[in-house]
């Protein structure tokens, strides 16, 4: 079935139609303002009109171009209210996800072991999805599901959604939120209710082609401020990082510190603590809600046995 609206959620549907009437509107104006722009300036020309007149008061006038739009206004809110309020009514049976925003990845945990870059969902199931920042705002919008939510540090915002049409869909963040913002994308994949559950029971990290602490990095998107090799970006390369010197900043002033594992471990469970000396406190947070004991393990075999690189 085509109609006019195209979106792949049921709630795309509310938001196009108030989206279409205020469209129209505003096109019907901008064509009949700038018809009249015309017609004024012609008819009222000095040519035509050599003596000026003056006019003063005409209440029919005054009635009209106050009622008229009046309604419109009105007639605009109750689509746009008709198109939100569904959005705020979650159904009770709807699943619940939970969205973990952070510089600049989002994640995607379904509390069963399962926690996902991309946020698959089964077609034609509600979906309520807890929104989380680790650290600064940020902004969760898929377009094709016309929804989109604040996503604040220390409150608990969320949405809902029924996709209502299988595929890949974009994900963006919509609050500026530092350097690589424009990078904070994801997919909504949508898939039919089996191959969905046959994704939901698999807790298997697929990628078995990389070490597995270099898949955790990549999953959690630490090479958004981590290169492997040796570049300085938002903080220190993890090239060599492994048994090399170091100067932190910590609260009892400067001290050097050897890239072991208890320092490895404390620069992922509290990165503030010991801060590099040239890179900025702050814009690491800590992975203890976000990492298990093994994906840190995993990391640090990585960083003893690969040297952090390739
Ligand atoms: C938002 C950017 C950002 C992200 C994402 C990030 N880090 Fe960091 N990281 C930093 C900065 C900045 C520093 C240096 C300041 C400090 O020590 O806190 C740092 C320091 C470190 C250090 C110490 C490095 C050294 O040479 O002494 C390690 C180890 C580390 N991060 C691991 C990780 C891991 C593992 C992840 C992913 C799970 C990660 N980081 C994600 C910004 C980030
Ligand atoms: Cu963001």
């Amino acid at each position: 079935m085509t109609t006019m609206f195209s979106g792949a959620s049921n709630l795309a549907e509310g938001v196009d139609r108030a989206f279409i009437f205020i469209f129209s509107v505003a096109f019907i104006f901008i064509i009949a303002i700038v018809a009249l722009i015309f017609y004024i300036l012609i008819h009222f020309s000095r040519k035509k009109n050599k003596n000026p007149q003056q006019f003063s008061g005409n209440t029919t006038l005054e009635i009209i171009w106050t009622v008229i739009p009046v309604i419109i206004v009105l007639i605009m809110f109750y689509f746009g209210w008709a198109g939100f309020a569904p959005m705020r009514k979650v159904p009770a049976d709807a699943m619940p996800i939970k969205v973990i925003g952070r510089m600049w990845v989002w994640s995607f945990d379904y509390g069963n072991g399962k926690i996902s870059k991309d946020l698959v969902v089964p077609l034609n199931k509600d979906i309520k999805l807890n929104l989380y920042s680790e650290d600064v705002n940020h902004g969760f919008f898929v377009p094709a599901f016309r929804v989109k939510e604040d996503v604040i540090p220390g409150y608990n915002n969320y949405m809902w959604f029924r996709a209502i049409s299988k595929g890949t869909y974009d994900i963006f963040c919509t609050e500026y939120c530092g350097l690589a913002h424009s990078g904070m994308t994801g997919k909504v994949i949508v898939l039919d209710n089996a191959d969905f559950d046959k994704w939901f029971a698999d807790l298997k990290v697929s990628d078995n082609t990389v070490h597995p602490g270099l898949a955790i990095i990549k999953q959690n998107a630490c090479l958004t401020c981590h290169s492997l090799d040796g570049t300085k970006i938002i903080g220190p390369s993890f090239k060599g990082i492994w048994g090399s010197k170091r100067i932190v900043v910590t609260a009892q002033g400067e001290k050097e510190m050897e890239g072991n594992d208890e320092y490895i471990r404390r620069s992922i469970l509290d990165p503030n603590a010991d801060v590099v000396k040239g890179f900025n406190k702050g814009l690491m947070q800590s992975y203890k809600e976000v990492l298990k004991a093994e994906d840190i393990d995993k990391i640090v075999d990585y960083f003893k046995t690969a040297g952090g690189q390739k």
